[in-house]
């Protein structure tokens, strides 16, 4: 079963015609609308006219999160705010909240691009839809919410938080499906067994996961605790939240609804773009939307492209697992390392649970990096030789990964802080 069949499998002629179409009526609105984006476009000296098909996407400019926190809260909109229905905003972890806003139109488009998700997932009428990602200015819960509504899913409006609550409506409303972040489903499962729940016992069978990087590894622990299918959804505010990207049963990478939001990969350092294959930053180019169109947007996302065809039949380009955001990136003596290989590593050691974080800190002006992952219950008892072994074991396959000496910890059973939302992987102790 496929929703909107007819844009997630156009000819490659057909997506580039309609692409071009969308990019110009873009361009042209935001030259008018937003002050923003023209006088970047004189500077540049460069007019609407220059941009004759979806080829000369590269001669736009570039938007940032700065781009938008310089103009807050409104100051990109291009509609006057008695058409904007909606407004969202994402916390960020410094300075303002980037705001982001939508036409009645736009959330119309937006449910849309969610349905699609959920029907490639296999989500059917008569699915109980459990939504735990956060309700309010987070993007998460709503988007979910009017997806999953217009393809008649019912809908729980749980919200994030509240785990046992969460647990008691699984068990109690037949829930069938659930909605978080991979590290709060974790939580979630291991929870159900502390309270002496089997969740294989429930009607779980699917799970829309997203909202943070997460590696295939952690897929399959999800999988075999809850025993459901765990489906990746990828998605940030700024371009509309949940449903810009979603796998299909192959798992082969994410499908872009790229009629809407087309995607190009940059290098982080020249700008310049990258071919498929090549990881670098991930740029969107919003092309139907109202009232929040961006060009070019610097996710700080990065991963690939790839433009082979999908098993599934969908012609909507893919993109690859995101294997880390650039403000995750630790350099630790001149080594880049993000916190989704070091899970990669330690979810394949079976005397571990999936709970990890990172520290960082700062000795002797050298910066150190220190891993500390919980040990499984019952390896505590062990010998100590146990311990050691293991840790070695952990700190070896690192090495080989990474070429670095990281030193890890394991701690004991449930004391790594368990996430409801975003789970925090890095604490910095350098002093700023
Ligand atoms: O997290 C939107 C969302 C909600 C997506 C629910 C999926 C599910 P923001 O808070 O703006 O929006 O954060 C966006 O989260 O740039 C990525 O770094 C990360 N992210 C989102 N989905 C994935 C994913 C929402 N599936 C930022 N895999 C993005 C890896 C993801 N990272």
């Amino acid at each position: 079963m496929r929703y909107l069949q007819k844009e997630e499998t156009l000819s490659l002629d057909e997506k580039k015609a309609l692409q071009s179409k969308r990019l110009i009526e873009t361009v042209n609105r935001v030259y008018e609308n937003v002050p923003f984006y023209r006088q970047k476009m004189i500077d540049m000296g460069i007019t609407p006219g220059d941009i004759k098909s979806i080829d000369d996407l590269n001669k736009l400019p570039f938007t940032t999160k700065q781009d938008l926190r310089d103009h807050y809260p409104y100051g990109l909109f291009a509609v006057p705010m008695e058409e904007v229905v909606r407004v969202h905003a994402s916390s960020g972890t410094t300075g303002r909240p980037t705001v982001v806003g939508y036409t009645k139109n736009d959330i119309d488009v937006w449910a849309d691009a969610v349905a699609r998700c959920l029907t490639a997932y296999g989500f059917e009428k008569g699915d109980i839809l459990q939504v735990a990602y956060g309700y309010g200015l987070f993007t998460g819960g709503f988007g979910l919410h009017y997806g999953a509504e217009k393809i008649g899913v019912t809908v729980i409006p749980m919200s994030g938080g509240n785990t046992k609550k969460q647990i008691q409506l699984i068990q109690e409303f037949g829930t069938t499906a659930l909605a978080c972040t991979p590290s709060y489903a974790l939580y979630i499962g291991e929870t159900m067994k502390n309270m002496g729940i089997d969740p294989k016992s429930t009607n779980l069978r699917l799970g829309v996961f997203g909202a943070e990087p997460w590696t295939e590894e952690m897929r399959e622990q999800i999988e075999e605790l809850l025993g459901i299918k765990a489906m990746n959804i990828y998605g940030l505010s700024e371009i509309m939240g949940p449903g810009v990207a979603f796998d299909c049963h192959h798992k082969d990478g994410l499908h872009i609804n790229d009629d809407l939001f087309v995607p190009e990969i940059v290098n982080p350092h020249t700008l310049e773009n990258e071919p498929y294959g090549t990881e670098g930053e991930l740029v969107f180019t919003c092309i139907k939307k109202e009232a929040l169109p961006l060009l070019r947007y610097r996710t700080r996302d990065l991963t690939y492209l790839d433009n082979t065809p999908c098993q599934c039949g969908r012609s909507l380009v893919r993109m690859g697992r995101i294997s880390g955001r650039s403000d995750d990136m630790l350099i630790i003596r001149g080594v880049n390392v993000f916190p989704s290989q070091v899970e990669s590593i330690i979810l394949k050691i079976a005397e571990v649970a999936p709970h990890y974080v990172l520290i960082v800190d700062r000795v002797n002006n050298l910066d150190t990096l220190e891993v500390w992952v919980e040990a499984k219950e019952g390896i505590f008892t062990d010998t100590i030789k146990t311990l050691e072994r293991v840790e070695k074991q952990i700190t070896s396959e690192l090495f080989s990964l990474l070429g670095l000496h990281v030193k890890v910890k394991l701690v004991e059973p449930k004391t790594i802080e368990r996430s409801e939302g975003k789970a925090k992987r890095i604490i910095d102790r350098r002093q700023k």
